[in-house]
């Protein structure tokens, strides 16, 4: 059984015109019909409002530069079929909720606000606009507030498995499902707090320590090893290769964590181990607590605002 569309491309000489097969070629049905457009229509009523036209214009160019990002899909599709094995339970639960009541799917990338508005009534955490890569002590900041920083810009097509830098693939597959569960919410608001004020070596411990959790953790759940990590969850091969039993694991223990070498070009040589998410919070806590600071803090969550106690 032949379809219509293929006998088409057999017979040559009788000229159908091309239409689209996939939904990525709509990318291609672009021809407008510029008569009525303002620029061109002298009896539109915004013809002689060159405001209008501007706003109108930069409107329309936005929409002109829109593209089905079909290597957005091949991230989804590859790493979709492997989390069932692999993803710790939270982040499975957080991205099923997702998939269903936050339009995420192959063929969608859902807007910031929609998914910001999805956290804050789970975990009370927000999303806000990035440019980029921030400081590790402003990004480590905004967690306090329990709000995550979230690029929204897309890797490039032409590495659509890898990106040196954070997008909206690692941010969205990575980030978010995770941040969905109270649990862990808390623990990424405790190593914010500990950030405040901290010293240039602090920080640096800090970051190692995010590192080795928020990016790269792994943890235990029902007697097998899942991930939890963000920067494993949102990379195929990375994600395979910590759960294969090439790498080293050891337990977390945020004193010998904090000041393990990390590796930004290559897999990890060494993974952290939770027991489990209350247990690593519980941890961290005691870590941050050990952290020499001439103050104490203490965020309010009705006024969104931080106390500092001076300790005598
Ligand atoms: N900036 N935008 C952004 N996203 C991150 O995930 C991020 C960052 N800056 C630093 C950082 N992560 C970590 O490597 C730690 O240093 C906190
Ligand atoms: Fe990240």
């Amino acid at each position: 059984l032949k379809r219509v569309a293929d006998d088409v491309r057999t017979i040559p000489e009788e000229k159908v015109p091309w239409f689209p097969r996939k939904i990525r070629d709509l990318d291609k049905c672009n021809l407008l019909i510029t008569k009525y457009d303002p620029d061109m229509d002298q009896d539109h009523p915004g013809f002689s409002d060159p405001e209008y036209r501007k706003r109108r214009c930069f409107i329309a160019e936005l929409a002109a530069n829109y593209r089905h990002y079909s290597h957005v899909v091949k991230v989804y599709r590859t790493l979709r079929t492997i989390y069932p094995d692999l993803a710790c339970r939270q982040f499975l639960g957080g991205l099923q909720q997702l998939e269903r009541e936050c339009g995420y799917g192959e063929d969608s990338i859902p807007q910031l606000r929609e998914v910001s508005a999805f956290l804050k009534e789970k975990t009370g955490f927000q999303l806000r606009p990035v440019a980029g890569l921030l400081s590790a002590r402003d990004f480590l900041a905004s967690l306090a507030f329990r709000v995550f920083q979230c690029t929204q810009y897309i890797r490039h097509a032409s590495a659509p498995m890898h990106s040196p830098e954070p997008d909206c693939c690692h941010e969205l597959l990575g980030h978010i499902p995770m941040l969905a569960d109270k649990e862990f919410a808390q623990f990424s608001q405790e190593i914010g707090l500990a950030s405040l004020g901290a010293s240039d070596e602090d920080i640096e411990r800090l970051s190692t320590l995010y590192w080795f959790t928020v990016e790269f953790g792994l943890c235990k759940q029902n007697g097998t090893v899942k991930a939890y990590g963000a920067g494993l969850l949102s990379s195929y091969g990375e994600l395979i290769y910590a759960l294969s039993n090439e790498p080293e694991y050891k337990p977390f223990n945020p004193e010998e964590t904090a000041i393990q070498p990390y590796q930004d070009q290559t897999f990890q040589p060494v993974y952290f181990v939770s027991e489990s998410f209350e247990d690593a919070k519980i941890k961290m806590r005691r870590y941050s607590s050990s952290i020499q600071r001439p103050f104490s803090v203490r965020y309010d969550p009705f006024t969104c605002s931080l106390e500092v106690l001076d300790q005598p």
